[in-house]
């Protein structure tokens, strides 16, 4: 299965279902009471992080992914059925981006992770909802909200433990091999490792008996100077390291070391700078192709950066006990590690823009009126407040919900704002297409 680490989807939640408009029928009664019942809510599309899948290849193919509708209500107080909401598994280390926006809107680090990235609408009421006192017949329901729909970018940085970075050649696919159960290849020819490839690594006794601790280690392409302006295979690879807790500097001791491993963080500066940050230890390999004597010697010289430096052959597995256990001790606490590097989340409720209302003297209202009000003269535009959203719930029984409406709009405060903006009797009030008559109410309290 091809590695895959960035993938482009579109997502649609469920519209809610609309809330019945229904009056009770049966024998013996001329007209009975109001019976519709609520919508129900459209599906929601969840993404969902799950164990044992470590590309998002598996997703290719399906890039379009719907959530079914809620039904409608209906008579007899009949609650629409709620649409399913559907799951997407990703691989754990998937992050996904608004394409639209830029912004992060789901970032899954553990299995089991759950995160909504498209709400489905919300179901309209039923007529029955809306009786009162004043009102035992209303005619009119709400309608359901519109699903939401997005188009996403999906990007996996696997989530290992502790990476593996250097120039290639250095023997990195081959620690791996030494330390885990995982076959990579092993060539001496540069770029070998084409895609990042995990391990995992148990810790073990003096015996060689496994204790119940492990960490998982990737392997990723070989960087080289240059890397961070797409010399060799780039720095895009980079991403799957710029999780983990430790990292590794594998160096090869025949070569210039302490050169290569200034050039290697300079190209991980150049990608993200806090990759510096990490815990991180230095692995001089190939120490079986030297004297004692230089080995020694470049690890003094290497001591200058301020890390650990174990001499290591993965050939030859000298030094390998020394490494694993290193890496257990100085491995951060993955909760506290967490903590620090989370991403931060948009925060998905949106706040509904502030009331405002705009005076326009001398202009005909538009949009179509249901109180009639010959030719105005002084409109007020309302903008904000989450009044035009309200209004469009009811579109398809604008008369009939209109004095609902404007008591829902008075309670809101809506006639407060208008007043203290210099409304007057008899001005016209236009929210959306929905327009009406003001009147002075003097009545009204607070706001
Ligand atoms: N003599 C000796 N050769 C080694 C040692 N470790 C790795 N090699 C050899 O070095 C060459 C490169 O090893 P790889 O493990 O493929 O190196 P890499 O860092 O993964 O290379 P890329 O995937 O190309 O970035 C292979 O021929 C290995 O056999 C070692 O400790 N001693
Ligand atoms: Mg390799």
């Amino acid at each position: 299965m091809a590695f895959r680490d960035v993938l482009n989807i579109e997502v649609a939640a469920g519209n809610g279902g609309d809330g019945s408009m229904s009056f009770h029928r049966a024998k013996y009664m001329e007209k009975g009471g109001p019976d519709g019942g609520h919508g129900g809510a459209g599906g929601s599309i969840i993404l969902r992080a799950i164990e044992g899948v470590e590309s998002l290849e598996r997703l290719v193919g399906r890039r379009k992914f719907k959530a079914p509708n809620g039904a409608y209500g209906e008579g007899r107080l009949r609650q629409g059925s709620d649409g399913e909401d559907i799951y997407i598994d990703v691989p754990v280390g998937t992050t996904a981006f608004d394409e639209d926006s830029g912004k992060v809107i789901a970032d899954l680090v553990r299995v089991g992770q759950e995160k909504v990235i498209a709400k489905g609408g919300l179901g309209g009421r039923g007529n029955s909802t809306f009786t009162s006192s004043t009102r035992q017949a209303p005619r009119f329901a709400e309608l359901g909200t519109p699903g939401q729909k997005r188009r996403v970018r999906l990007e996996l940085r696997l989530i290992a433990d502790v990476g593996l970075v250097g120039y290639p050649n250095a023997g990195k696919s081959s620690l791996l091999a030494a330390l885990s159960r995982a076959n990579p290849a092993i060539a001496d020819y540069p770029f070998t490792t084409l895609s990042p490839i995990l391990g995992v690594v148990d810790r073990v006794d003096l015996h060689g008996n496994p204790l119940d601790e492990r960490f998982t280690l990737a392997d990723i392409p070989g960087i080289i100077e240059g890397a961070s302006e797409g010399k060799g295979l780039g720095l895009e690879f980079l991403r799957h390291i710029s999780r983990t807790r430790l990292l590794i500097y594998v160096l090869d001791v025949t070569r210039d070391p302490v050169e290569e491993l200034r050039q290697l963080q300079a190209e991980l500066r150049a990608y993200d700078p806090t990759l510096l940050d990490n815990v991180a230890l230095i692995a001089l390999n190939k120490v079986e192709l030297v004297e004692d004597d230089l080995a020694i010697m470049v690890e003094d010289e290497l001591a200058n950066f301020g890390l650990p430096v174990l001499r290591v052959s993965a050939k030859e597995g000298t030094g390998l006990a020394e490494l694993r256990e290193s890496i257990f001790q100085m491995l951060p606490d993955r909760e506290l590690w967490a903590q620090n590097r989370a991403l931060e989340v948009e925060p998905e409720e949106v706040v509904a823009e502030p009331l405002t209302v705009v005076f326009r003297e001398d202009a005909p209202a538009r949009g179509v009126g249901i109180v009639v009000t010959g030719k105005p003269e002084r409109v007020w535009e309302v903008h904000g407040g989450g009044f035009e959203e309200r209004i469009v719930r009811f579109s398809r029984y604008m008369e009939d919900a209109a004095e609902y409406l404007g008591n829902v709009f008075k309670r809101q405060g809506l006639y407060n704002a208008l007043k203290r903006a210099g409304a007057r009797e008899g001005d016209t009030v236009e929210i959306g297409s929905f327009r009406f008559e003001y009147f002075d109410d003097e009545e009204e309290r607070g706001g």
